[in-house]
């Protein structure tokens, strides 16, 4: 089994709402358990930053999927949940967006799937529910509260949790 992060974002629909329902198609796609979920944070858009503020989460599975086969699932679900990349720019609004942060220790550097994910030290929105579930994870050689440490997590804010009673 491999023990894997997965970074949520989006900020169009009930971001929320389709959190829920994408963690648990993830977790029954791809045979996995849930071992952590983070909160949902309100982030500032980044990148393109003349957009709505983004919703962020990261969960911790285990799986026994190989990389290239759960990356594979988490298109089909950001698809069955509205994602229409033909449509959309860069760095642009979006309904879901899964992102593969890291697998175990597997490094792969292709355009398709590189892990861990190239972008994961530059971004506090990623960094901030990571550092919430898996504090001492080493990715990459660097633990995550300490790459947490070095970058400005203005603007994010914790949600409170959703009343599911
Ligand atoms: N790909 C390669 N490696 C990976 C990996 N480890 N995980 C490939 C996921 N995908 C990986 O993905 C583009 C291609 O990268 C895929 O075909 C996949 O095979 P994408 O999700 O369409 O990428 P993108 O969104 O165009 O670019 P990128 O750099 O992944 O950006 P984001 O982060 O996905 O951009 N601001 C805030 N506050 N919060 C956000 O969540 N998100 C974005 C979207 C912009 N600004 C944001 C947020
Ligand atoms: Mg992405």
């Amino acid at each position: 089994m491999a023990d894997v992060l997965i970074a949520l974002g989006g900020n169009v629909g009930d971001v929320r709402a389709t959190f829920g329902k994408a963690i648990a198609n993830i977790c029954g796609m791809t045979q996995a358990a849930l071992l952590a979920r983070s909160s949902d944070y309100s982030t500032p858009p980044w990148g393109e930053e003349d957009q709505s503020p983004f919703i962020n989460a990261c969960i911790q599975i285990e799986t026994s999927l190989d990389p290239h086969a759960l990356l594979f699932t988490l298109h089909r679900i950001e698809k069955k949940f509205g994602r229409d990349r033909a449509r959309e720019q860069r760095w642009g609004p979006r309904t879901l967006d899964l992102d593969l942060i890291a697998y175990d220790d597997v490094r792969i550097d292709k355009p398709e799937l590189t892990l861990p994910h190239p972008r994961v030290f530059e971004r506090a929105f990623v960094l901030v529910p990571l550092a919430e579930i898996v504090p001492d994870r080493v990715i990459a050689g660097r633990r995550v509260a300490d790459a947490l440490a070095g970058l400005s997590a203005e603007g994010i804010r914790r949600l409170p949790d959703l009343d599911l009673t």
